[in-house]
């Protein structure tokens, strides 16, 4: 029988294994499964979104962080690139560019800052990368 067979089987891991040395693989396991999560949200970009303080972006592993900020009136932007790869910022959308505000071609850790002035939602992108897309909320 197949419950049989399993218990036998469940029964030469009980043999075999001390329950302490069950528990260090346990325990390992978890960790290195915790390790991993981290990492990945790490890799994502939430638990970076979450700790960039606000009034600065950063262009990291092809993407704007945070994807969405929401300002008061008045704030200065600072882009900086992290990335090895150059980047160029212009707003509006790859399909619509309204030039209120073009970068240069920023190089790894090169800044590049704008002063928003107008209340409103301010689309922009990468123009050697398209899919690099982000926006910022200016609120009066
Ligand atoms: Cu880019």
């Amino acid at each position: 029988m197949f419950w049989r067979k399993l218990s036998v089987q469940q029964e030469q891991v009980r043999k075999g294994m001390s329950p302490s040395k069950k528990a260090i693989i346990v325990a390992a396991g978890m960790g290195i499964a915790f390790g991993l999560a981290l990492f990945g949200l790490w890799w994502s970009g939430i638990l970076y979104d979450y700790i960039t303080p606000q009034g600065r972006v950063v262009i990291w592993s092809y993407g704007f962080h945070p994807p969405e900020a929401i300002v008061k009136k008045g704030t200065s932007i600072a882009w900086e690139n992290l990335d090895p790869v150059p980047h160029k910022i212009r707003s509006g959308s790859p399909s619509n560019s309204n030039d209120i505000f073009v970068s240069g071609l920023l190089n790894q850790n090169d800044r590049f800052e704008h002063t928003f002035n107008e209340v409103g939602t301010f689309e922009y992108y990468c123009v050697p990368h398209p899919l690099m897309k982000a926006k910022i909320t200016v609120t009066p």
